[in-house]
């Protein structure tokens, strides 16, 4: 089983400004700690960033006969984005949602989710450990 990982913009940031909401841990610990736990579960991992929308629908659609599952934390394009919710739903991979934070709890325009409604689920609001617990929903899912 093979799960990818994608990373919306500005979350190469992670651990180095606004600790206060996002915490200490570098996108790179998040990365090694779903490694760690990925091995356990056997399952092979792929873990990508960008800044570029573009960049985002490509691998999103390029993951069909690749990927078995894609977890997914499109940060601020998950309030914006038409464009990552139809790459969704048009590659047909099961996609799991994630978010850092809780982002019902937070700003109003952070409510609304548009990739949501094509994601099989959303685990938002425990930090680092959303990555982990996104991991094994998609052993759930597959
Ligand atoms: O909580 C999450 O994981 C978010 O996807 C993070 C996004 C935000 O726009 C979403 O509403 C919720 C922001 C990612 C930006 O990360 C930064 C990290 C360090 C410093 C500045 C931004």
């Amino acid at each position: 089983m093979k799960v990818l990982f994608l990373n919306g913009p500005n979350l190469n940031l992670l651990g180095t400004r606004e600790p206060e909401i996002y915490g200490r841990t570098t996108l790179a610990d998040i990365s090694s700690q779903v490694r760690d736990r990925a091995a356990q579960l056997k399952v092979a991992v792929e873990f990508r960033q960008s800044n570029q929308e573009g960049e985002l629908v490509s691998w999103i659609q390029e993951a069909k006969g690749n990927f078995d599952v894609i977890v997914i934390n499109a940060a601020a394009y998950t309030h914006t984005s038409v464009a990552l919710r139809d790459a969704i739903s048009a590659t047909g991979v099961p996609a799991i949602e994630i978010h850092l934070s809780n982002i019902h709890a937070r700003e109003d325009f952070r409510h609304k989710s548009l990739i949501a409604p094509v994601c099989r689920g959303q685990i938002c609001g425990f930090g680092a450990k959303s990555y982990i617990l996104g991991l094994e929903a998609s052993v759930y899912v597959k």
